[in-house]
């Protein structure tokens, strides 16, 4: 059974202090992790005082970024080692900002995701769509090529580690989600790429998100989608009212 995986992703948001004002506000108000994971990614600089805060709660700290190299003369990259060291669990790769303001490319992404895992990181692969390739009728080519080079090389093993999140370009943090049937196709085509690719059984095990503007009052209805396994959320998710309605979302 997949556990459904609510996310949230503070982006470059909150202070360190409100960072970990937010853990201690949710930590005891949060679904048990085997019936409901929650996480929340920040910037690299508060994550170790978050793992700390977070310590013996259900919450997962989640990395927003990090390098294909574990060192060297790399002038401000994050350590994919480093961010394991200091208790982080996962970590977000390939969000459309990164690949749109940091010109991340599926290349540079795929080596991402292979140094994450062989750091013990589940990575959170993210893919994106922009609304002319949904317009053109692309959708179906763009989502499955990123897909493909993005998880190029992995083995079975290494791909069980992944979660992988749909985030359509046109739904980040315009207010305008997907709607839910819009949001079903992308994760469907996704697993589906992964069984051409692997097979069902793995294309099963998989986790499959969304994200685009989810909010407390669409989750329920994305989540209740056969092929939505989660939702990675931004703006709503910055508010510790709002994160914990999105967690509770099955209350
Ligand atoms: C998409 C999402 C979080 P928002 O980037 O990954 O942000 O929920 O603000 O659209």
């Amino acid at each position: 059974m997949r556990v459904p995986f609510i996310a949230g992703n503070w982006k470059m948001n909150k202070t360190a202090r409100e960072s970990i004002d937010f853990v201690q506000e949710v930590a005891d108000k949060l679904p048990a992790p085997a019936e409901v994971e929650t996480a929340v990614a920040a910037p690299a600089l508060v994550l170790q005082s978050m793992v700390a805060a977070a310590a013996g709660t259900p919450l997962r700290i989640v990395g927003e970024n990090c390098f294909y190299e574990n060192e060297g003369a790399y002038t401000g990259e994050i350590s994919p080692a480093v961010l394991k060291e200091i208790g982080v669990n996962y970590v977000i790769l390939g969000h459309s900002e990164r690949r749109l303001y940091f010109h991340e490319s599926d290349e540079v992404i795929n080596k991402k995701v292979l140094a994450a895992i062989d750091n013990n990181l589940l990575p959170i692969v993210c893919c994106d769509e922009t609304m002319g390739r949904q317009a053109a009728g692309d959708k179906i080519h763009w989502v499955v090529s990123q897909i493909m080079a993005d998880l190029r090389g992995l083995t079975e093993e290494q791909m069980k580690t992944v979660t992988v999140a749909y985030e359509p370009s046109w739904a980040i943090g315009t207010g305008q989600s997907a709607s839910s049937a819009q949001a079903e196709e992308g994760c469907y085509l996704i697993r589906q790429t992964i069984a051409d690719i692997y097979n069902d059984e793995l294309a099963n095990h998989i986790r499959v998100l969304y994200g685009g503007s989810v909010k407390p009052g669409n989750i329920a209805e994305i989540m209740a989608k056969p092929n939505i396994d989660g939702v990675l959320v931004g703006n709503a998710s910055l508010e510790a009212d709002s994160f914990l309605k999105l967690a509770n979302y099955q209350n």
